[in-house]
């Protein structure tokens, strides 16, 4: 890796720099005054950050239609720090791509041109959301910001936030009160409605988000509900690409490798997959010609990556915790670990995917093996373990039922669940203390504990494993098994039993 030896100090990002950046770093590829925010994205991490926008930069670059930039929008009290950092750079970034034994590459996105901050700027927000230009709502609001009953399968309309935005519709807070007031000025308008474009890890994640707003909109006036349920536009979409939380030493590393001074860059992996329904109201970015997968139906790959990738984050990322990783390619490093992951894979979730159109499974879950191990972009473990809550229900659990109702192997995914339950009770194999968070992580730990060997304490949090899982005899006694042997023997020498 080069590291710049020149005396001159790190250059600050901002739109004056673009004309000079460090030969090593790409800048965006056509003029940032001549676009529109034609979308705007709820939740600006790393993630949307690494992906959608990048997606969208290489559009813009390619076919010049400059319609489609966006407009970053934080809903959540900690969003002020992505807004401090970006705003005064001109909402410019550094991704940085790190792949295995190979030199890290350096790119300035440039497709994010604004940022609002929601919190006692709601107006703003609305009137951006319901302007002509705007053609795009898109969302990464994690799995837990659905707001999902597992006893339903719906929205969970009595839940504290969503009640809030019931009763003072134009004072929003979630994302869903935010649409929902947008489309209403949008009809009272005689516009469009906007496409609202899921990008979370949430399968059917389109059709979801449809269900959610449609109760929404429907608590509000029936007529906005048939309105947008008749207009509007909610494609289903498989996201992928690995991003760490950013660190203090990976802002060092773009300041000493690439000369640039960056308040909050993203470090993502090479690899980086698109998979979108072609379903949109008004309008998309020339998206094809870019690498992303445009189709008719997304739910095998939906299911692929979520039951595959997102569990197998799951499954490493607990027992991992509790052997004392910090790091997902570590995990990988070790070769019970390894096994495990991939028996995971192949035994007890293979069985239930679809065949999916122009994949090849067993290159599919080499690769996943091959992107886990990578130690450049040091995945962390606690990133992963955080919102079990939300995460375990749509990427572990479903597979878990079907493979019951059918009779099939779930000894390993009953594994994983008993991990989740011995760490939530909060120390690992050494005794040394683990902080996972999570918004239900006091009810949790307060349950993990009371369960101590005998999970049904644990299992009986209907909000997570709902009615019918805790039912089954099979299920809770694997999970006991499973329990008793963490805590006599720990997470390493239960692998080696498996
Ligand atoms: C991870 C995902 O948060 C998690 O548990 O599984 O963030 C994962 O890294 C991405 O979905 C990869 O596309």
């Amino acid at each position: 890796m080069k590291t710049m030896t020149t005396a001159t100090p790190p250059m600050k990002l901002d739109n004056a720099a673009l004309g000079r950046l460090p030969p090593a770093v790409r800048g965006p590829a056509y003029d940032r005054r001549t676009t529109t925010e034609g979308i705007l994205h709820i939740g600006v991490g790393g993630f949307h950050r690494a992906h959608q926008a990048v997606y969208v930069d290489d559009a813009i670059a390619a076919t010049g239609d400059g319609r489609w930039a966006i407009c970053g929008v934080g809903l959540l009290a900690h969003d002020s720090r992505m807004r401090d950092a970006l705003v005064p750079q001109d909402c410019l970034y550094a991704m940085i791509e790190r792949g295995p034994g190979a030199d890290p590459q350096a790119r300035v996105v440039g497709s994010l041109t604004g940022f609002l901050f929601a919190p006692g700027n709601a107006e703003a927000v609305l009137e951006k959301m319901a302007s002509a230009d705007t053609h795009i709502v898109s969302l990464t609001i994690t799995e837990g910001g659905y707001y999902l009953d597992p006893k339903t399968g719906g929205p969970r309309l009595d839940h504290p936030d969503i009640v809030r935005d019931l009763q003072a519709p134009t004072q929003p807070s979630t994302a869903f009160g935010y649409l929902a007031e947008a489309l209403d000025r949008r009809r009272r308008q005689g516009l469009k409605p906007f496409t609202v474009l899921s990008c979370d890890n949430v399968q059917g994640n389109g059709d979801v988000t449809r269900r959610l707003l449609l109760a929404v909109a429907g608590h509000r006036d029936a007529q906005l509900r048939d309105w947008i349920a008749q207009n509007g536009a909610f494609p289903n979409s498989m996201v992928d690409r690995i991003t760490p939380a950013t660190t203090d030493a990976d802002r060092e590393a773009v300041r000493d490798t690439f000369g640039i001074d960056d308040a909050w860059p993203v470090v993502t992996e090479p690899f980086r997959q698109w998979v979108v329904e072609d379903r949109f109201c008004d309008g998309r970015p020339p998206w094809d010609g870019v690498g992303v997968q445009m189709t008719a139906d997304v739910r095998p790959y939906e299911m692929m990556k979520i039951r595959l990738l997102n569990a197998s984050h799951s499954a490493m990322g607990y027992l991992g915790l509790l052997s004392g990783f910090a790091h997902i390619h570590e995990i990988m490093a070790d070769p019970l670990f390894r096994r495990f992951v991939i028996e995971f894979m192949n035994e007890e979730v293979t069985p239930i995917l679809e065949e999916v159109p122009g994949i090849d499974l067993g290159a599919y879950k080499a690769a996943l093996v091959d992107r886990f191990s990578n130690p450049a972009i040091k995945d962390q473990v606690l990133r992963i373990c955080m919102d079990g809550s939300s995460k375990i229900p749509k990427f572990v659990l479903p597979t878990l039922s079907e493979q019951l109702s059918r009779g099939g192997p779930t000894k390993r995914l009953s594994l994983v669940i008993a991990s989740w339950c011995r760490a939530m009770a909060g120390t690992d194999d050494q005794g040394a203390p683990i902080a996972v968070a999570d918004p239900m992580a006091a009810q949790l730990s307060e349950r993990a504990r009371a369960s101590g060997r005998d999970p049904r304490a644990f299992l009986a949090v209907r909000e997570v494993f709902g009615e019918d899982l805790p039912q089954s005899a099979v299920f809770v006694d694997q999970v006991r098994d499973a329990l008793e042997s963490l805590h006599d023997l720990g997470a390493r020498k239960t692998l080696a039993k498996y």
